[in-house]
This record gives C-alpha cells, structure tokens and sequence, in this order.
C-alpha cells in the first residue's frame, strides 16, 4: 500500500491489530511517534508535538523522567521478576505503604493489578467477595452510570455505559445503570462543576426500588466521566450518591484511573470532593504510563472484614502473575518520588484558573457546543456535522497533529489533559494551535 520510497524507516504495519483504532483508516494514512521529551513527542517526520492529552491520560510527569528509567533498569538487574503468590519481595510493600500515605484517608489497603481494565474487575471481584464474606452473598448486582468508561475486562463493560463497548459483547446479568448526569441544556459551558443536577444521585433510589437494596453489591462510578468527554459531577452529586450507598449497605467504588494522580489538583478526587468510597481504582498515572500498573484500594472495613477463616486459608482467590511486578514497584516509587519533589499533585489546582480561561477562550470558535473543565482536564465539544456524526473529531485530532498538538477526541468532542508539568505558555499554545484547527474546519 504504501510507495517503498516514501516509506522511510517505517515498520510493517500489518501484524498489529490496533486497539480502539479504526485499522484500515490508520493504516492507510499512519501516524506514527517515534521519541518524547518533557511536554513534547516527536513524530517520525521529526516534528515536535506538544502533548496535550499526556498519552493517554497518563503521563502526568511529562515523558522522559530519567529517575524512572533509571530505577526500572536497576531493578530490572537487581530482582528481575519475583512472585506475588505466597511469596513477596521488598519494593511491592514499600510502594504499597507509600500509597496508603497518599490514599484517601482510610483507604490504605493496596491491591496491585496490571492496567485499569485489571482494576476495575479486581474492585468488582473484591466488593461481591466482601458480601459473601459477611453472609450477604445475596449481594450480586453491580451498578454502574450511563456513559461510564470502566476498562474493556467483562465485569467492566458490564457496568461500563459507553453503547459501543458493550453491544458486540456479552455482558453479565445483574449489571444495571444509574442514569448519566450530562445536562447540556441546564449546564453547557459551566466552568468547573455544573450547578445542576445533584438529583440524578436519587435516581439509585430508582434501582434500588425495582431490584432491592439487598440484592446490590457494589456502585461505581467515574468520580469525573473520562472517556465520554470530561463530565464533572454536579455540586452535591457525589455526596449524595455516598448517602445512599451507606444507608443501603452498598459498596461505592470511585474508578479513578483517570483522575487518579493529580487530575484534578490533589493526590486523587475522592479528596478534591471530600467523598471516600469504599474502594477505589486507578492505573495510568500510578507510574507515569511507563509500566503496565494498576492499583485497588479498599478501605479498612473492606479489607478486614475478609481477613477471616483459618490462618491458612487464602482470603481472596484474585491476583495476576505480575501483581505487583517489582520493576513496575520500581517505576511507581520513582513517580511518587517525582510527584512529592516537584510538588506536581497540587498543580493542577493553581493552574486550574489560568486553564479554564484559556480553553474557555475557545467558546466563540464555529461548531462550539459545550466547554467543560475541571482540573487539568478539559472537554470542547462540537456540533457534529448531520450526515457524518465523529467527522469533525477525527478532523481535529488529524488537524491539530499537523498543527503541532496530540489532543484526544471522541466522537465530536476534544479531550485534553497535559501532562501536570505543563506551564501557563505552554497551555496558551497549546490552545491557539487548538483555536486555529476549529477556525479553519469545513
Ligand atoms: N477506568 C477508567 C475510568 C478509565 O478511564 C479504564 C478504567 C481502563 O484502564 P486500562 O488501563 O485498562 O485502559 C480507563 C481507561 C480515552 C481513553 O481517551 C480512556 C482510557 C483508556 C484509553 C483511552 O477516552 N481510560
Ligand atoms: N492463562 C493461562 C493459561 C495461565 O497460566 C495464566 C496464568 O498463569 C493466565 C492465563 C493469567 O495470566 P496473568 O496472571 O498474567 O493474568
């Protein structure tokens, strides 16, 4: 397909089957990065990008944290792979107690997976195993949200609300959904948390009417919505949701493998709200995106209700060969060391003014329908075009490429979120490279 003299080094682009990629599109016109440095990518034609969605929302740090690859060398050299099953090996409690420290308080117990999709169904896992270890194994059903993203394992597509994810699928009986609380027409373009719409939180009233609070494990829910296009919680909507689930003995379980890690301006939302679940989930961020790494944390009351039985009985049948993998430990302990020194959870709080102005300035831009903010996240969504609905997104996202910036899209909305150690210049870059992509759509 493609001409051999204009394919420089280029790779066989064959054998990979991309994830989430429309493959035939891609591989006709390839997009391809080959380096990265601090707030910037360098594509294969040598151009520098700024990176405007740090990866894919995980890259808090910025890229090419040599502590990091430093201490996954070392450790790589010193103690390359240890088991987790009934054997342990130093790095995995060190970076486990020094998570606990960050964590929510109460939230110290520390399940190590390999990715969010990992944690989602190892918190799932853990909330019907809880139940059952408390003699309500009644508990089955798991609630999710209406445009959830949860990971693509088959517990959470199930409670995931994202249409696309779920209908080629099978999806386990007994998952059900809160509705969304999306509102355009009350709240489009609030800065920050919208104003309306705490009272969706009752709509759990609603299933627990229609299934019986007895037979409800667990609710989880994306503390602020990722992957369907930055959706803060309404004021007093996570609360809200907290006062149910207590007073019905259900499990709240905050996915927060986006927000996790600084997002939103503290270690992880559950603090920015002052709302803490029971569990809590997260990836990405846990090691700056350069090991595969996941992490649950459960509250005391979680964990020591299930640390019953005889001494030698195994308390959870979960795990995975690379719980807690010590080269993954190694990477995660050198970006909480980076995060701690460069003080760069609480960084999206002092730029989070300066952010909303900016991606705010973009309102009078054509075929601007929404802006939403929160943190260092932002969504700009736009009016897709009648016969081509996700047209205009992809045109961004390959616009805004020769332009200069990697922005995320999903269907007709932008998603961004730079890397915490994004400066105010770089965010008014950042937004003109943006603003001169919208001006110039079709
Ligand atoms: N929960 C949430 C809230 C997520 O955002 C996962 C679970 C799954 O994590 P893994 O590591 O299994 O991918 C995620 C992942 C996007 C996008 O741009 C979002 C994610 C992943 C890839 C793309 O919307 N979120
Ligand atoms: N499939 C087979 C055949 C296995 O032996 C294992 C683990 O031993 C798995 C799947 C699970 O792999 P992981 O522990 O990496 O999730």
């Amino acid at each position: 397909m493609n001409d051999i003299s204009d394919r420089r080094n280029r790779p066989d682009l064959d054998a990979f089957w991309m994830p989430f990629t429309a493959n035939r599109q891609f591989k006709a016109e390839p997009r391809l990065l080959v380096g990265a440095k601090g707030m910037y990518y360098r594509t294969e034609d040598g151009r520098e990008i700024i990176d405007g969605a740090a990866g894919l929302w995980c890259v808090n740090a910025g890229h090419g944290r040599e502590e990091i690859a430093a201490a996954v060398g070392q450790q790589l050299l010193t103690l390359d792979y240890a088991p987790s099953f009934q054997m342990g090996h130093p790095l995995a409690f060190d970076f486990a107690t020094a998570l606990a420290k960050l964590a929510p308080a109460g939230l110290d117990r520390v399940f190590f997976t390999n990715s969010g999709s990992e944690s989602v169904d190892t918190a799932l896992k853990i909330a019907l195993a809880y139940h059952r270890a408390r003699g309500e194994g009644q508990r089955t059903r798991l609630i999710g949200r209406e445009k959830g993203y949860h990971g693509v394992g088959f517990g959470g597509i199930s409670v995931g609300g994202l249409v696309n994810n779920r209908r080629a699928f099978l999806t386990l009986p007994g998952a059900d959904h809160l509705r969304h609380t999306h509102d355009p027409e009350r709240n489009a373009f609030s800065r920050g948390q919208p104003a309306h719409g705490a009272e969706r939180a009752e709509d759990l009233e609603r299933l627990i009417a229609l299934h019986g609070a007895e037979t409800i494990a667990a609710v989880i829910v994306e503390p602020v919505a990722g992957s369907a296009g930055v959706l803060p919680p309404p004021v007093g909507y996570l609360e809200r949701l907290r006062a149910l689930c207590t007073k019905h003995g259900i499990l709240l379980i905050f996915d927060e493998v986006i927000t996790g890690f600084g997002r939103l301006g503290a270690p992880f939302a559950s603090q920015v709200f002052g709302v803490t679940p029971d569990l809590m989930t997260t990836a990405k961020g846990l090691t700056n995106g350069t090991f595969p790494m996941g992490a649950v944390f459960a509250s005391r009351g979680v964990h020591d209700a299930m640390m019953q039985g005889p001494q030698n009985a195994m308390e959870l049948f979960h795990g995975y060969t690379y719980s807690g993998h010590p080269a993954a430990c190694a990477a995660g302990l050198a970006t909480l060391e980076i995060y701690r020194r460069e003080a760069l959870l609480s960084r999206a709080t002092e730029l989070g003014p300066a952010w909303e102005a900016a991606i705010h300035g973009l309102r009078d831009c054509p075929h601007v329908i929404d802006i939403r903010n929160l943190g260092l996240m932002a969504a700009i969504e736009l009016s897709p075009r009648p016969d081509a609905p996700g047209a205009r997104g992809y045109e961004v996202l390959v616009g805004a490429l020769k332009a200069g910036a990697l922005v995320r899209t999903t269907g007709d909305t932008i998603a961004l979120s730079p890397p915490l150690i994004v400066s105010a210049a770089e965010i008014e870059h950042l937004v003109a490279i943006l603003r001169a992509v919208l001006r110039a759509l079709p």
